[in-house]
């Protein structure tokens, strides 16, 4: 009895059982059915956010050989369509070299926004030259600094500034980045809503997601700002089945993906390293014209120490009432030097030979100056080539780090 009781119960507790799995699995089945597509792609190695890093890479692949961003589609047909109003459109993938169209998993495109800020001429997708290193003055080798005539050593011409500035490449693009990242928040330019904080950034790729295949909230092709767009953050389950990938690239992390800090350091070095040659230059340049002036007062002081021991000689004749050829003996020794100089017998009187031992003595001195003056301006002509040369070659390094870019 107690054994038939037993089974009637098992067989009904299993009926019960069954129908109440039965609608939990219904229940589940309905649950999982809505949120399939994400189920899949957690089995999957191709899923949107392996498409949206396809897309980047295409895009930062284009950013290195163009130095810009590429401009949206807006025709679709693949190619880019630059002009300063298209700021949105399509991905252009037939520009950045892809074969085919980047989509979601579920076929829909992908769409693609750039920063254009026309308050201040900053146009990613522009290449422009809006960069160029601070390159010192022009090297003027006509110097007037010292009051005193003097032509440049051999080798030493102007330096000009390097002309070829107009040059446009990752410098200029790296450039923009940086004035994008400090120039004022502004919502008319490409951003980031993220919880009321407006977050400028490069280019922003959506996809639609794939269980509602619509751009949704900021995201959508009818929202109030075109350039506003969903945080990359937003919640997509309790969302109210919100379901887009939003991937915002920002200036700075841009920036740091093609090396552009170290890159605008490199020249920066370069340029500040020329700025300090040239005013090395400007200094050698400075002594080089000072030891000029004073070599050419050391010649004056010789000529006049010559003068001095001619009229001294001559005076000695005339004191001493000798005739012209004891004169002429006198002025003959005009610019030599006076240990070769014989005072005339003539000069006998003490006193004429004590000027022309004076003015002898003097003219010593002024040989020995002018020396020292002719040596000193050797060293400073040397230093002057020198400086220039170094400046030349800083400046030319600085100039090829412009040209070269990334
Ligand atoms: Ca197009
Ligand atoms: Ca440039
Ligand atoms: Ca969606």
């Amino acid at each position: 009895m107690i054994k038939r009781q037993w089974k009637a119960f098992q067989a009904g507790f299993s009926l019960v059982e069954l129908a109440v799995v039965i609608a939990i699995l219904g229940v589940v089945a309905l649950g999982i059915s809505q949120f399939l597509p994400e189920v899949r792609q957690l089995f999957s190695n191709d899923t949107d956010q392996v498409r949206l890093d396809k897309a980047e890479s295409a895009i930062k692949g284009f950013v290195l050989s163009h130095h810009r961003l590429p401009c949206p589609d807006t025709n679709d047909d693949g190619e880019e369509n630059c002009a300063p109003t298209n700021v949105v459109g399509k991905l252009p993938y037939s520009s950045l070299g892809l074969a085919s169209p980047v989509t979601s998993v579920s076929g829909q495109p992908i769409k693609y926004a750039i920063y254009h800020n026309s308050s201040e001429g900053l146009d990613l997708s522009e290449d422009a030259d809006i960069y160029t290193p601070q390159y010192p003055n022009e090297f003027d080798a006509d110097f007037s600094g010292v009051d005193y005539e003097a032509t440049a050593p051999s080798g030493i011409s102007n330096i000009t500034q390097p002309t070829a500035t107009s040059v446009a490449n990752g410098l200029d693009f790296c450039w923009g980045l940086k004035s994008a990242a400090t120039s004022t928040e502004n919502a008319n330019y490409l951003h980031l809503n993220d919880d009321g904080d407006l977050v400028h950034q490069a280019y922003v790729l959506v996809s639609p997601g794939n269980r509602n295949i619509d751009f949704q909230g900021l995201n959508s092709d009818t929202s109030a700002n075109p350039v506003e767009f969903e945080s990359a953050n937003r919640n997509k389950v309790i969302a109210h089945g919100y379901d887009d990938w939003v991937r915002g690239v920002g200036f700075y992390e841009l920036s740091s993906e093609l090396n552009c800090p170290a890159l605008l350091a490199e020249v920066n070095t370069a340029t500040r390293q020329a700025q300090v040659q040239y005013e090395t230059l400007s200094l050698a340049q400075y002594r080089y014209h000072y030891r000029v002036m004073l070599e050419q007062i050391a010649q004056s002081n010789k000529a006049q120490a010559e003068f001095s021991l001619a009229m001294a000689i001559i005076n000695g004749v005339i004191t001493t009432g000798q005739n012209a050829t004891a004169i002429a003996a006198g002025a003959e020794s005009f610019g030599v030097a006076v240990a070769t100089l014989a005072i005339p017998a003539a000069a006998s009187s003490a006193l004429a030979i004590y000027a022309i031992a004076e003015a002898g003595i003097g003219l010593d001195e002024a040989n020995a100056e002018l020396l020292v003056a002719q040596e000193k301006l050797l060293e400073a002509e040397a230093a002057y080539v020198d400086a220039y040369d170094e400046y030349d070659a800083s400046l030319r390094y600085a100039e090829s780090l412009n040209l070269k870019g990334w």
